[in-house]
């Protein structure tokens, strides 16, 4: 039956595959080409992907063989691609399963896709028409298929395969030394991540839902009682007056200016859910104003589109109209003023219940304006991508002093400008857990690296262990977010029994500890579009032993995480120097993960706080682990921690450095960028070496000197 399929499948393909001609082809940078197909029209493939206009530079260079191959297949194209022997396939956006996205298919179609149980997980609540490619050598490419419609992509070892449900797009292939190159080449194209306010880096709790002021103040106490760091507290839809959006159900939430204050003053922020479905009801405002300027997606006979959500029959803002994006930017003002801190759009793919696709017909209508008019099928996946663009460019508009913090489910390549992200509904289970390692290595290679799970798994009851060992791994991930469905027990950590909830501590203190080394990374993804987690191979990228690993992950370049269930004896060459972050073996608890340190890294650490508003680095520990040549560096951003005044020079990066001369170390500030004055600060030096940690306190300013064979620290096990 499979080979008749197959034989149906090439004859068919065969007969009604004609191939399109390349119109034309440029270079958009050095390394980079952009491919033009015949039958390329711009307002039938609008290109959302890119920060800015591609602009081209010129004629590409007569030595660039390797190109895309078009085809028209009825109403569809195909995109074809040959690849060396040896390739190894990464990126592709949000999937399930490896790292190693070889011999795969995925459909790119935004999908609520609760327990990622719809097509065996093979399409989640976002699509990247993207894959990073590493050759043998370390070599790498990306291939980025400018489309939004539905599509097909099948990455098979010797071709890549794009089959898309719309007219031919064009086709955008980076070439590069390294991966890193081409995930950065990737940034500069479709942008990276604004730094976000420093509190979202903090842990965060959440559940469906904390539906009453008194629980929220039960919860944020609970956190500070035991002296659990956290810094969010997260407000689901059961806030809402009927699931309206913008409102407050009097009785549970009856003053939430006052629930807010009350967690500023224990040093929590708090994030408030933001659905895009808006409840017909000729009594509420925001239904009220959207219909007086017919703001709603509409239907193919041009009436507004009506589905079942939350809220029961709703509409749905068709973003696609500067006007309606506009409007949803100014929604959010008085909603903020009420001590808001952060917003999540959630159901943006855009979901609809009682319907077989589980969101709004393909031919339902978006009217566009800057962007062409078209059916949905070409604006659904980018639909939450547009709505997250809307609600940031209200989040700043209410308070243009603060750094955004939004979080988005849907999203599309580029969506790393607007929002972070989640995986979300994931199950609960051990498979579940192991996944997230490989899912937020891939968004991160796909240009998202703020993002994080459901620590805890979504969908199903958890048990203590399965808890313990969930957020010893997650507190390594860029979001750090404790969530649950509403139909689960409770979700926090001290739920779980005395032990757990000691895991979780020392977890949580691990993280707290990293902050300043996490806040660099941020800045730097921020500013390079260098990712947050990385694969192990990065760390060598013509190693093809390392190329599948993808059950420990750096984080940064610097700490290499092997969560206990992972493979200890796979590591890159090179020094890497297991290390602990806390006193008295606390981490020895079978449940945390080890951490090991590249040779050659400094690593910036922080006090334990348990929350970001208090200062972290008085002491300012240095970790060091010297590499082959007796050398050491590393950064240390610090700003604000919220505002835009870094962009002012208000900030300070000071790269220390050290050296081994002899038996004598020498560790001194190499250099400071920035105009906000650091006065010479304590600090605390760890040097990592093979059999001991020898610790030192010196004045950074001044530099720290000793004699590293007349030490008297004890020795580690
Ligand atoms: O708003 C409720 C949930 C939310 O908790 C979850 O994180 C989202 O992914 N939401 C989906 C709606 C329905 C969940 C069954």
């Amino acid at each position: 039956m499979k080979n008749f399929l197959l034989v149906l499948y090439l004859t068919s393909a065969l007969l009604f595959s004609r191939e399109l001609p390349l119109l034309d082809e440029k270079a958009i940078s050095s390394q980079a080409a952009l491919f033009l197909p015949q039958g390329y029209t711009p307002t039938k493939n609008p290109s959302l992907a890119f920060e800015k206009p591609l602009q081209t530079i010129g004629p590409l260079s007569s030595d660039w063989t390797w190109k895309p191959r078009f085809f028209l297949e009825g109403q569809k194209t195909k995109v074809l691609l040959s690849l060396p022997p040896g390739t190894s396939l990464y990126g592709t956006g949000e999937v399930t399963g490896p790292l190693l996205r070889n011999g795969k298919k995925i459909t790119l179609w935004n999908t609520d896709n609760f327990n990622f149980t719809k097509a065996h997980g093979r399409r989640l609540y976002q699509s990247h028409p993207w894959v990073l490619g590493v050759r043998k050598d370390g070599s790498s490419f990306g291939i980025i298929f400018d489309t939004t419609w539905r599509a097909d992509l099948i990455t098979l070892s010797r071709k890549i395969i794009f089959i898309a449900d719309g007219p031919p797009p064009r086709v955008i292939i980076i070439n590069g030394r390294s991966p890193q190159e081409i995930v950065k080449m990737l940034a500069h194209f479709t942008g990276k991540m604004p730094l976000p306010p420093k509190w979202a880096l903090g842990f965060q709790q959440c559940r469906y839902s904390y539906d009453s002021d008194t629980k929220v103040r039960e919860i944020a106490k609970r956190y500070r009682r035991d002296h659990l760091p956290c810094d969010v507290i997260w407000m689901d839809i059961d806030y809402m007056n009927g699931y309206r959006d913008f409102t407050f159900d009097a009785s549970r939430f009856p003053n939430p200016r006052a629930t807010n204050q009350y967690l500023h003053q224990l040093g929590f922020h708090s994030v408030w859910i933001v659905d895009p479905a808006i409840k017909i009801d000729t009594h509420y405002s925001i239904y009220q104003q959207g219909s007086a300027h017919s703001y709603w997606v509409l239907t193919k006979e041009k009436t507004p589109y009506e589905g079942i959500v939350w809220p029961g029959k709703s509409v749905f803002p068709d973003f696609t109209i500067p006007a309606v994006s506009q409007w949803w930017a100014e929604c959010y003002a008085p909603f903020l003023a009420q001590g808001i801190d952060g917003v999540w759009n959630d159901m943006n793919e855009p979901a609809v219940f009682k319907t077989k696709t589980r969101t709004m017909p393909e031919d339902n209508w978006h009217r566009g304006g800057i962007l062409p008019a078209g059916p949905h099928l070409m604006y659904h996946n980018v639909y939450g991508m547009l709505m997250a663009a809307a609600t940031r460019e209200g989040l700043l508009h209410a308070s243009p002093k603060q750094r955004p913090f939004l979080l988005s489910r849907a999203g599309y390549l580029g969506s790393q400008r607007y929002a972070a992200t989640w995986t979300g509904d994931s199950g609960t289970a051990m498979p579940y857990l192991q996944m997230t390692i490989p899912m937020l290595l891939n968004l991160n290679l796909s240009g998202e690296s703020f993002c994080g799970v459901d620590l805890g798994g979504y969908t199903g009851k958890t048990t203590p262990e399965l808890f313990g060992k969930w957020i010893v791994l997650s507190s390594f991930f860029p979001f750090a977010r404790a969530h649950t469905d509403i139909a689960n027990p409770p979700r926090e950590p001290w739920v779980f029994g005395p032990k757990i909830e000691k895991v979780a501590r020392v977890a949580l203190e691990r993280r707290y500890r990293l902050l300043p080394y996490l806040y660099t990374l941020f800045w730097k993804a921020s500013e390079q579009g260098e990712p947050i987690l990385e694969p192990l191979f990065f760390a060598e990228p013509n190693n093809l032993s390392l190329r599948r690993e993808d059950r420990s992950f750096l984080l940064g370049e610097d700490l290499l995480i092997i969560p206990r269930w992972g493979n200890q004896k796979i590591v890159p060459h090179g020094i890497w120097r297991t290390v602990s972050l806390l006193e008295n073996h606390q981490e020895n608890d079978g449940y945390q993960p080890i951490i090991k340190i590249r040779g050659g890294a400094i690593v910036p650490l922080g006090r334990i706080i348990q929350n970001t508003t208090e200062n972290s680095l008085e002491p300012l520990t240095l970790l060091l682990c010297l590499n082959e040549k007796g050398e050491a560096d590393g950064d240390l951003y610090e700003d604000e921690g919220n505002g835009f005044d870094y962009q002012q020079g208000d900030y300070a990066l000071t790269h220390y450095h050290a050296s081994l001369k002899g038996k004598i170390l020498r560790v001194t500030i190499k250099s400071r960028q920035g105009d906000r004055p650091i006065p010479p600060r304590r600090i605390h030096l760890q040097v990592i070496l093979n059999d001991r940690v020898i610790e030192k306190e010196g004045i950074d300013s001044q530099g720290v000197e000793f004699n590293l064979e007349q030490d008297t620290s004890p020795k580690t096990s």
